[in-house]
């Protein structure tokens, strides 16, 4: 193709071709399947900068620089020990050091909390190599699950699998540590055991070596099939409960220390190798941190681990209190990753414990290093940002998690109803009474944040809704909870309420996955295999993520795949082009698969002509093409 190429080239059919013909045209280099990828890339930009963005409103971002570091120097990692000693013998190991370990939650959590989960691969891939030299010390990188799977493919169109093979890739000594919400995998509702099991089985073979698993309701019952089952694949679990309430309210008499400490004891004895405290909203105080992990540390022969987020402010004094009483790793976030919505700023952490006996011995310098290159590609996701901009001890009276509170405020400001979001977090702490004061968190956090919007948007309240609300029919899945289909609420479903919601349908009161027929793989696969075509298909264990993909999200997953075949991989875009297309005159270079390289030059759109279309013209490594793009404005 390189000769045909030359061959029919205009300037060397002329004759007027000089030595230099080949090295001044780079045209000459795109081959067939290049030039397919080149014309999908640009169809792809047309689209965005047509019917998405305005290319003229564009701000100016800098491209992708990854942090510093020494790549000489030889790297012996939390990874490393664990090969060595299995996950009994590294977690026990833990129970015995000083040393307070760190979780760098920058790679999930803290851009699920802040920026809507829309960090692109490219920019976590562009971090990998030097957080894996940084954190060398630190206990893992929590980089996978939760949010990030579906949103992968949903916003982002790209593949969570292969987001997990590159970290996997670049962080060679590092503890990848994924989040799974026990039997609703990482999705919203609870999912057959096979696919669960199926699940596990492949992100541990895949390169997920630590599992926290947690249950939206903490019904421990929820979560022994996915503890078990991560157990056998010999990576490290941490057994989760959700923190929620307040331990030192002299009224709480529900969440109290009594009850986190009867559950991590239930977990304890499942075999998990950690313990984990899981407090999305912020909602563990200073004080109640130290009693809390005064008391686990006193009861449990296993590493604890306390997570927590700053939306209050009092993050890191309740990680100092926490490590005041022995805990033994904490759950940080890089510094510019950190904070409000976020989880607590490792590097505040770090300078706070620097020649203590709790000192984490990891390298501030390095850390801002780290914090620099996030502060450099955050401007890029601004759009997707929460709007907290400082910190809000309103938290304690609505218990909303960091996660949601900007989604929450997202579907608040789209109905139009931004001035009402103080009524809607009202509704917001009476919906979670209604419901039974429940542990709120992904899947179940959605469930009283639906009910809210649908109490606003019916003019429902606390006090009339059994009579208002009597034959309205409620949301989808407000009528699943109260069916049981995510599990069962401490202290059971209200039931007056529980009638109304559900007109006759009988709730279930044993485990949803239980009920559930099996997902048939085979059947996913020939259907994926006769419809779609998206890379490596034809390899059985690309073929087996891209089932549990369409089995977990059906529709997201055949959106992704439609998006593929039209305009092949994207992900290889900087992210201000992926997010924003190009200005007039910019330029950005694309690396294809192949090693070949695509320079894209936008250089003009024209009006639209009778029929709605508009021609935009690019230069791709220097020859002129246009594409045509629909304008649906
Ligand atoms: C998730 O489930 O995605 C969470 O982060 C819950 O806090
Ligand atoms: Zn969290």
């Amino acid at each position: 193709p390189f000769l045909i190429n030359v061959l029919n080239h205009e300037t060397f059919r002329s004759g007027n071709c000089y030595t230099t013909f080949i090295e001044d045209t780079p045209e000459l280099f795109l081959l067939p399947e290049s030039q397919d990828r080149a014309t999908k890339i640009l169809e792809f930009l047309g689209q965005k900068m047509v019917n998405e963005q305005h290319a003229e409103e564009k701000p100016y971002f800098e491209n992708m620089v990854p942090p510093k570091f020494d790549r000489e120097r030889p790297v012996y990692g939390a990874r490393d020990e664990f090969r060595k000693l299995g996950a009994e013998g590294f977690t026990q190991k833990i129970l015995g050091e000083k040393k307070l370990y760190i979780t760098d939650t920058t790679m999930r959590d803290a851009q699920q909390s802040l920026m809507a989960t829309r960090m692109r691969t490219k920019d976590l891939v562009g971090a990998s190599d030097a957080t894996n030299a940084f954190m060398q010390e630190a206990f893992s990188v929590e980089a996978w699950g939760g949010a990030t799977y579906d949103t992968a493919y949903r916003f982002l169109k790209e593949s969570p699998w292969k987001r997990l093979e590159l970290l996997r890739k670049h962080m060679p000594n590092t503890l990848i540590q994924m989040l799974l919400r026990a039997s609703n995998a990482v999705g919203y509702s609870n999912y057959p055991d096979n696919v669960v099991r199926t699940f596990i089985e492949e992100a541990a073979k895949r390169g997920v070596d630590v599992f926290r698993i947690f249950d939206s309701l903490n019904w421990v019952e929820n979560m022994k099939m996915p503890i078990e089952t991560a157990l056998k694949t010999g990576k490290i679990v941490e057994g989760t409960i959700c923190y929620t309430g307040d331990i030192t309210d002299p009224n709480e008499t529900k969440y109290t220390l009594d009850y986190y400490v009867k559950k991590a004891k239930e977990l304890e004895s499942l075999g998990v190798h950690i313990f984990t405290i899981k407090d999305m909203a912020g909602l563990v105080k200073p004080y109640a941190a130290k009693k809390l992990i005064s008391a686990l540390k006193e009861e449990l022969k296993i590493p604890v681990n306390l997570h927590t987020h700053d939306s209050t402010g009092n993050g890191v004094s309740t990680l100092l209190m926490a490590a005041e009483a022995g805990v033994d790793i904490v759950d940080c976030a890089i510094g510019s990753m950190s904070s409000m919505t976020s989880n607590p700023c490792m590097n505040s952490l770090v300078e706070a414990l620097r020649g203590t006996e709790r000192d984490t011995k990891l390298n501030p310098d390095e850390l801002t290093e780290l914090s620099h290159y996030y502060e450099r590609i955050r401007p890029v996701y601004k759009q997707f940002e929460s709007g907290m901009d400082a910190p809000n001890t309103e938290i304690y009276k609505y218990e909303i998690p960091g996660g949601q509170y900007s989604n929450l405020l997202a579907q608040v400001k789209e109905m139009g109803a931004a001035e009402d979001f103080e009524e809607i977090k009202g509704l917001y702490k009476d919906a979670n009474q209604l419901l039974g004061n429940i542990v709120k968190v992904t899947p179940s956090s959605k469930v009283v944040g639906d009910f809210a919007i649908f109490m606003f948007k019916n003019g429902l309240t606390k006090d009339n809704i059994l009579t208002a609300g009597k034959d309205l029919s409620y949301p989808d899945s407000v009528v699943e909870y109260f069916q049981g289909m995510i599990g069962q609420p401490e202290g059971g479903f209200p039931e007056e309420l529980q009638k109304i919601v559900l007109k006759g349908k009988k709730p279930i009161t044993v485990r949803p996955g239980s009920l559930l027929p099996d997902e048939d793989f085979d059947y996913i696969k020939n259907g994926l295999k006769e419809n779609f075509y998206t890379e490596n298909m034809e390899d059985p264990e690309v073929l087996q993520q891209k089932a549990l993909s369409y089995a977990l999200y059906p529709k997201v997953y055949e959106d992704y795949c439609r998006h593929f075949e039209a305009y092949n991989d994207v992900t290889g875009l900087e992210s201000h082009v992926y997010f924003y297309g190009l200005r007039k005159g910019e330029e950005t270079v694309l690396r294809l698969d192949e090693g070949k390289y695509l320079i894209i030059k936008f250089m003009d759109m024209s009006e639209p002509d009778e029929d709605g279309y508009r021609l935009l013209d690019f230069e791709v490594n220097g020859s002129i093409r246009e594409v045509r793009v629909l304008d649906k404005n």
